[in-house]
Formats: structure tokens, C-alpha cells, sequence
């Protein structure tokens, strides 16, 4: 039977599907979930259409107004379903210390005892979708396979948008092919005649990953990193600990790099070309600095994006590290994005998007907080009447802080015509930027790899509406990595720094490392630096240290630009206010340290030495400057 639609149990599987452990394990999986029919995607535009009306007829997606907003769709979440659940996510190695104290765990024997009642009977009444997906470009050396089993059709239509996802995933992976194996649940059986509600979850979520087998299990959620296993559950936490095994392989092999880094080309008027990766946390501004239109003042400079939230890095032939981004679409918050934040991005969002939790307008369009001057009335995420006079009233937002949009890449006018590159691109800078209203300077350079990775080890970033829980809360946010990293946090500083010494050992050139930290408040709250375009400014300056053009001035713990060293043409930026965002306070700088000292004692049992040495060097420094 060729079909690709199985009735019932009836466990056919399509002859384009060759593969003996993905046929088995769909076969067993069908067997504990029980789902009414499986459906095995092919990709293609058709298939899309169809589950999208699909989704329409459900209630869970509206369609926008085919005019203003061509092919595009929007859906709202459950009230209580809205976020990525950290303190739901599990890392379940064997050994309890190879998860780290900063990952949730509980040993795989426990957990598949806990899910196994959980997941059976799970689909019952509904469809199984087998979606089989490509993390970075089809067969290249550097990408990834995985197959997503859900019984969300919306999880369906969003991973042909954010991966290479369809029937030629299984012409890569053959008869014997390695994949990793996703399985997710909205967790919300159908008994018959029961009538589904337009977005089903549970109250219960387990975000569950299995390192040694490379597995994923996701119960209860249908939203963002949750559900779409292919971005956070395997780009990041999966493909972090397959990089660091293939460094304890075969003698002399490196290992790579999984990071929640966008990665940007920038060209000068000259036409040299540099390669940026940068790590943010989750809705600090990433999409708006992959996408940045440099400001006045800076005719003839060009960035383009090659990726805008994971990079996978590996060292190359030619000893540099090279850069994938293993995603073809963006899952970007849209609250605050506008013509002036984004306009690379607003030109993405013109057709073919899916919009979540977001406002319905009355012209059948969307509206989010600061998009636009607000609408008169609009239908918020909830469903209900918003006006401005609402929102001013009870504080109800038309958008949901963390709504966001799925659109390809491909949508994006600013994409780097090496964005699908199976080589990657050569990384010259990477950049670790926090969220901190104190404390922290715009922009410092490490004077070392090591005092880099210091740096980023140590960062710290107030907390965003991406998580569920509380906002604005400094935390340590070691890379951006903090819920990312698959295993012990301390093995992570031990893997970038042991790459950095090995490739300076063979003589490479390593990228410079550089943070960032565009939020520093003023004395009225608000925030000092401009940012969005004006953030151009600050890469260029970066520039300028690769091409040995400034001094910039030295300080405890890296190396910050005078004010005359950043290019002010077009924008009114006084060196006082310069001052503001860039100075040292000493005093804060001492807790701070004390913070550090915090988050070692957290890591001790496993923490490289270099770090508690270049901590001690630092101290030192700020004591004398
Ligand atoms: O929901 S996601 O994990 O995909 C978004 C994010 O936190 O960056
Ligand atoms: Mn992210």
C-alpha cells in the first residue's frame, strides 16, 4: 500500500520509507500512544495547505486576510500554555553528575517509568504525525536527522517552516541511517465522540531528553521549544552533548559546537567580508541583530543573515570554525518588532506566516504591542475585546509578551546568499551579550580565548517572558546556554576551553570574543543606548579590533572603545551618555565578582581550574586599576 495515510493500526508504512529502526520504532510507538491514524508527511506545499485548513476547520487557526497578510494564519495558545517550561525539563543521563546541577534530572529507569503511563493511550482519537526533519541543509557533513512523532498537526505545519522537513529526509537516511528519534504529545486524548478544543494540552509537561540514546520526549505542551523538538530539545540540547562525545572520539577529532548563537555576515564598502556569531538569551533582541540595517553613517555596509537564534559550529579543513545554521525558519517574538526595531523583519512577516498569540485586528490582519499606533478594537490573544482604553484599564495586552511568528527564512530580504551552505561560514568574532540594566559595559573584548570564555561563562541576563515563571530576574546565563546545555555545565566550559587550546595549538586562528550589553538603564529607567541599527555601530568597532585599526582602552577585564572610537555620524550620542553605558563602577563590579564566585561553588565539583585562576587574575586587576 503505497498511501501515506495508515487507517487505524493497520501498520503499512509508504515505500518511501526504506529505514528498519525508524519503521520499528514507529511500529512501537504506535503501539504506547495508540493513535487513531498515522500520517506520514511528505512536505510538500499541498500537504501544508491541507493541514492548515485542517487547522482552520478545528478552530485552532484562523486564516488572516488574504490581501494584507497572503497565506498566513493565526492560533492562540491555551492561557496556560504560552512559554518553554524550564523547570520542566529534564536531562536524563545515567549518572546524576554527568546532568550538572543546573539541569533537572532524574535517572532514565524513574523517568521512563513516570512517562510510560503518561504517553499510553495518549493519541487516542487522534492523528500520529510522522514528520521527518533535517537540521541543517540535507546531506550536508555537518547536518543532523531527526523524525518528530506528534499529534499536533499545528507542530506538523510549523516544523516544514523552521526545518528542512519532507520525503527527501528519507532518501539521506536510507536503509540504516541514524536519526534521532522525537516523540511529542499534546497529552490530551479524544474518547469517542468527545469534541477536541482548539488548542489541547495538559496541565502536566515533562520536557524530556535522554542524552545517552539521543531521544526526546515531550508531553503536555503544544507551544514553541516545547513542542517543535527539532530547535531547543535537539539543535541545542541533544546536538551540545553528540559535539562534545565526537571530541572524546577518534584521536585528534575536536568535537563541535551547539549554540544559541545567531550568525551574521557583515560587508564593508570595500566588500570584505566577516562572519559574527552571537549569543543572546531567549528574546533579547537576536532576530532584530541578524537582520540590522546599518544606520547613517554607515553607506556601503551590509548585514545579512545566515542564521537568527542556533548556530552549530565545527573546526574546518582550514583550522578556522565554520558555521551552520541548522534551522530554515525563524520562531521570533513579535511584540516590540516594528518598522523601526526590524524592518528586515517586518518585510519577512509580509505573507505566508503563522502567527501565535498575537491580536486579531477587525480587517482580519494582526496587531501586537508596539507594531503601530494601536488599533481602535482588536480581539486580544485570549479571544476577548481590546481596546486601548481596556489595555490602559486592566493591563491586558492585545499580544501575549512572548507571541511569536513561524516564517522561512527564505522570506527574509536580508538572507546571506550563503545561508544554506552545508560548509558553514568562518566565524571571526563571536559576541556574548546579557540583558543587565546595571553594571555591565556595551561592549568589552577579551584580552584571550580563555578570558572569553570567562566571560561568557560568567554572563548574567535578566529574565524574559520566553519562560514561564518570573520576569526580570537576574540570573547566570553561562553562553545563553543556561536551559540549553545537555549535560554538566562545567564539562561545557571544559569543551570550549579545551577546543580553543587545541586549535591555537595547531596554529589557527581563533575568533576574537567579545560581550555586549545593550539594556543599561539611566536614572529614569529607561534605556540609554539606542539600539536596534544603532547597534552597527558597535559591530563596526569590533571590525576595527580585527583589522588592528583601535586601541580601544584596557581595563580589568577586557578591552572597551573610547568614545572617539565609535563611529556617532548620523546619531546624537554625548560622551556623557557614553559614559552611561560604558563605564566601570567598581563597587558593582566587586559584587558582581561575588556572583561569579556564586555560580563556581554551584559548579565546583567539576570546574576548570583556568576558570577559578582567571577569576583570581581579574580580582587582582580591579584591585590595583
Ligand atoms: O520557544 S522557544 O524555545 O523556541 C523560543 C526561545 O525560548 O528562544
Ligand atoms: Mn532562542
Amino acid at each position: 500500500m503505497n498511501s501515506p495515510v495508515m487507517q487505524g493500526l493497520n501498520l503499512q508504512t509508504p515505500a518511501f520509507v526504506k529505514n528498519a529502526r525508524l519503521i520499528a520504532w514507529v511500529a512501537d510507538m504506535v503501539a504506547l500512544c495508540k493513535p487513531e491514524r498515522v500520517y506520514w508527511c511528505d512536505g510538500s506545499q499541498q500537504e501544508y495547505d491541507r493541514l492548515c485548513q485542517q487547522l482552520v476547520d478545528a478552530g485552532t487557526f484562523r486564516k488572516l486576510d488574504p490581501v494584507k497578510r497572503p497565506g498566513s494564519y493565526l492560533a492562540w495558545s491555551d492561557p496556560n500554555d504560552v512559554a518553554r517550561v524550564e523547570d520542566r525539563t529534564f536531562i536524563c543521563s545515567r549518572n546524576k553528575d554527568d546532568a550538572g546541577p543546573t539541569n533537572n534530572w532524574m535517572a532514565p529507569g524513574e523517568m521512563r517509568a513516570t512517562l510510560q503511563p503518561l504517553f499510553d493511550g495518549c493519541m487516542k482519537g487522534r492523528t500520529m504525525y510522522v514528520v521527518p526533519f533535517s537540521m541543517g541543509p540535507l546531506g550536508s557533513p555537518i547536518a543532523h536527522i531527526g523524525i518528530e512523532l506528534s499529534d499536533s498537526p499545528y507542530v506538523a505545519v510549523n516544523m516544514r517552516i523552521m526545518t528542512r522537513m519532507g520525503k527527501a529526509v528519507y532518501d539521506v537516511l536510507g536503509v540504516d541511517g541514524e536519526f534521532v528519534p522525537c516523540l511529542h504529545t499534546v497529552g490530551a486524548p479524544l474518547e469517542p465522540g468527545q469534541k477536541d478544543v482548539s488548542w489541547p494540552c495538559n496541565k502536566t509537561k515533562y520536557i524530556v531528553h535522554y542524552p545517552e540514546t539521543r531521544e526526546i520526549w515531550s508531553y503536555g505542551s503544544g507551544y514553541g521549544g516545547n513542542a517543535l523538538l527539532g530547535k531547543k530539545c535537539f539543535a541545542l540540547r541533544i546536538a551540545s552533548v553528540m559535539g562534545r562525545q565526537e571530541a572524546n572520539g577518534p584521536a585528534g577529532s575536536l568535537g563541535w559546537l551547539a549554540e544559541h548563537m545567531l550568525i551574521l555576515g557583515v560587508t564593508n564598502p570595500q566588500g570584505k567580508k566577516y562572519h559574527v556569531a552571537a549569543a543572546f538569551p531567549s528574546a533579547c533582541g537576536k532576530t532584530n541583530f541578524a537582520m540590522m540595517i546599518p544606520p547613517k553613517g554607515f553607506e556601503g555596509w551590509k548585514v545579512t543573515t545566515i542564521g537568527d537564534d542556533i548556530a552549530w559550529i565545527k573546526p574546518g579543513a582550514d583550522g578556522r570554525l565554520h558555521a551552520i545554521n541548522p534551522e530554515a525558519g525563524y520562531f521570533g517574538v513579535a511584540p516590540g518588532t516594528n518598522e523601526q526595531t526590524n524592518p528586515n523583519c517586518m518585510a519577512s512577516l509580509d505573507k505566508n506566516v503563522i502567527f501565535t498569540n498575537v491580536a486579531l485586528t477587525d480587517d482580519g490582519d494582526v496587531w501586537w504591542e508596539g507594531m503601530s499606533a494601536p488599533p481602535a478594537h482588536a480581539i486580544d490573544w485570549q479571544g476577548k475585546d481590546w481596546t486601548p482604553q481596556i489595555g490602559k484599564d486592566t493591563g491586558a495586552k492585545a499580544a501575549h509578551p512572548n507571541a511569536r511568528f513561524t516564517v522561512a527564512a527564505t522570506n527574509n530580504p536580508a538572507l546571506d546568499e550563503a545561508w544554506d551552505d552545508p560548509k558553514g561560514v568562518p566565524i571571526d568574532a563571536f559576541i556574548f551579550g546579557g540583558r543587565r540594566s546595571t553594571t555591565v559595559p556595551l561592549v568589552t573584548e577579551a584580552q584571550d580565548w580563555v578570558e572569553g570564555v570567562y566571560m561568557a561563562a560568567t554572563m548574567g541576563s535578566e529574565t524574559t517572558a520566553a519562560i514561564v515563571g518570573q520576569v526580570g530576574v537576574v540570573r547566570r546565563d553561562p553562553f545563553a546556554m543556561l536551559p540549553f546545555i545537555g549535560y554538566n555545565m562545567s564539562d561545557y566550559f571544559q569543551h570550549w576551553l579545551t577546543l580553543g587550546r587545541k586549535l591555537e595549538a595547531s596554529g589557527a586562528k581563533l575568533p576574537r570574543i567579545f560581550t555586549t550589553n545593550w539594556f543599561r538603564k539611566g536614572a529614569d529607567g529607561k534605556f540609554v543606548w539606542p539600539g536596534y541599527g544603532e547597534n552597527m555601530r558597535v559591530l563596526k568597532w569590533m571590525i576595527d579590533r580585527l583589522e588592528g585599526k583601535v586601541p580601544g582602552t584596557r581595563h580589568a577585564f577586557g578591552i572597551s572603545p573610547s568614545y572617539g572610537e565609535l563611529n556617532w555620524e548620523g546619531l546624537k550620542f554625548s560622551a556623557e551618555q557614553f559614559e552611561q553605558v560604558i563605564g566601570i563602577d567598581r563597587a558593582a563590579w566587586a559584587k558582581e565578582l561575588q556572583l561569579h564566585e556564586e555560580l563556581f561553588e554551584q559548579l565546583a565539583s567539576r570546574l576548570p581550574p583556568e576558570l577559578k585562576t582567571t577569576k583570581a587574575r581579574i580580582e587582582q586587576r580591579l584591585g590595583s586599576s
